[in-house]
């Protein structure tokens, strides 16, 4: 059976033109072989929103795998995030202009959830290629966590039937040229970096427990 795998990237925010994670998700929409097929979407940069948006989402396409992506502005390398704490606690406005400070991602619901992609795995192959990357454990406390603590949380209610977890990406180029000393990231070698990501995930069950800290 043909699985589907959804990519997702965020809309731009905090003034910025564009989110490399949408420029490097929306170069691999239609991509598909013998046994997957790549669909793509974008979320808001809001609370609330983004994560009622990615039900619909999930409950239309019903993937086998998701992967969310997400601009992590200051990082120097494709972090594969480990865990997804309940917390928003935003530095900043999102989109809507909403600052939400404290708040639990969902009332009730567990401290945090692991991913469920072969983290280790992905970071490993990256390296392989040549690919700057790292087991991240931290996703932040803003939007991005958020989607990723949302997803996680319908994953478990799904049980095992869908396997999922977040990647944060660096800025692109041209945005790092508008903030000096910061790294930045080709979007080539971002688009080349989900590819393995999608390629590991579907062909590596268990994580590669032996390869020890992937972290920087
Ligand atoms: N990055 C933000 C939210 C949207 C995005 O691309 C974050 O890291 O929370």
């Amino acid at each position: 059976m043909k699985r589907t795998v959804l990519l997702t990237g965020f809309e731009p925010f905090n003034k910025e033109r564009v989110n490399p994670s949408w420029e490097a998700v929306r170069a691999l929409e239609g991509w598909a072989e013998e046994d997957f097929s790549v669909v793509i979407r974008q979320l808001p940069c809001s609370f609330g929103l983004a994560n009622k948006v990615m039900k619909e989402y999930i409950e239309e396409l019903q993937p086998g795998v998701v992967i969310a992506v997400g601009q992590a502005g200051g990082r120097s390398d494709l972090s594969v995030e480990r865990i997804a704490i309940n917390i928003d606690d935003a530095p900043i406005n999102d989109n809507s202009k909403r600052q939400i400070v404290d708040q639990p991602v969902v009332n009730g619901g567990p401290a945090a959830y692991f991913s469920t992609l072969p983290i280790k795995a992905i970071v490993h192959t990256l390296r392989e290629h040549g690919l700057p990357a790292s087991v991240s454990h931290t996703a932040g406390t803003f939007v991005c966590n958020h989607v990723f603590y949302g997803l996680m949380h319908q994953a478990a209610e799904w049980g095992t039937v869908m396997r999922a977890g977040f990647i944060h990406i660096p800025y692109l180029p041209q945005q790092a040229a508008a903030h000096p000393g910061t790294p930045s990231m080709a979007l080539a070698d971002m688009v080349e970096g989900l590819r393995i990501a999608v390629r590991t995930t579907l062909t590596v069950q268990s994580d590669m427990r032996e390869a020890g800290g992937l972290t920087h």
